[in-house]
């Protein structure tokens, strides 16, 4: 039968189904061609054109929620790098004088705690190994050491200020800078690290206290904290300003 077999259409019929899936594919193009110069001519929010912002910010949201107290996985110390990688120095490039390093805990205005290495040292230490992940697609299993941040907020009776939404962190000399979500830091395995290897942390690891937050990228793993605050508000946080996503989470 002539309906059944493609080859035998006639001319005409031919002629328009050319016709139809010519102006779909117009169509389409135009779409693509469309779309591609609104999200281009959208206004930036924090250096992502606004349509690609609110795609970021829903799938925070989402992934904010499904965040609890589930412990990221640990490896035994042995299958640790003995040669951790270092990646980014943003903030740690300046001179240290490791006997003036205090870390700064802005309580409130004029009430800030100056706290020694040697303070934090004496609370109870924890160690674990974990898969560390960086967005710039390498990740490592490596073995760090310090306190619970939940145990230093304790310690130094933060409660109060671990109600607010948000800490943030940065350098001595504000280089660089993270804002993290208090649940993320309230995390049982986000630790104010001092070691690596069970030695002292280097100076391109972040010594004297980095940040380890398995529940993160990379990027909030803060090394050289110098000052932490606590907001409500989002602090400012040096790749979101770039145009990642702010939660940035694992
Ligand atoms: N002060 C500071 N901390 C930083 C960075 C940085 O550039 N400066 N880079 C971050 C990134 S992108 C990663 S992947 C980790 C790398 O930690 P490592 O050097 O211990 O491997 O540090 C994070 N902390
Ligand atoms: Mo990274």
């Amino acid at each position: 039968m002539k309906e059944n077999n493609p080859e035998l259409l006639d001319n005409g019929t031919i002629r328009r189904k050319t016709l139809v899936s010519i102006l779909c594919f117009c169509l389409f193009l135009a779409a693509v061609v469309l779309a591609w110069f609104w999200i281009k001519n959208s206004p930036k929010t924090s250096g992502a054109a606004q349509p690609l912002r609110t795609v970021l910010d829903k799938n925070e949201a989402l992934f904010g929620k499904t965040l609890d107290k589930q412990l990221t996985p640990v490896y035994p110390k042995e299958e640790a790098a003995k040669k951790v990688r270092v990646n980014g120095y943003y903030g740690i490039k300046s001179p240290l004088d490791s006997n003036e390093w205090r870390l700064k805990v802005v309580k409130g205005p004029g009430d800030t705690l100056f706290l020694t290495i040697d303070q934090l040292k004496e609370l109870p230490k924890i160690d674990f190994a974990f898969n560390f992940k960086c967005i710039e697609g390498w990740s490592q299993i490596s073995h760090w050491g310090g306190v619970r941040f939940s145990d230093f907020i304790k310690h130094f009776h933060l409660e109060e200020l671990a109600k607010r939404e948000y800490v943030g962190l940065v350098t001595p000399d504000k280089e660089y800078y993270v804002g993290i979500d208090m649940k993320s830091m309230m995390h049982p395995q986000t630790i104010l690290c001092y070691e690596v290897n069970e030695k002292p942390l280097p100076l391109n690891q972040g010594f004297p206290l980095r940040l380890i937050i398995p529940v993160k990228y990379g990027v909030k793993h803060l090394k050289r904290i110098g000052t932490m605050t606590f907001s409500d508000q989002r602090p400012p946080d040096y790749w979101y300003e770039k145009g990642y996503d702010y939660f940035t989470g694992l």
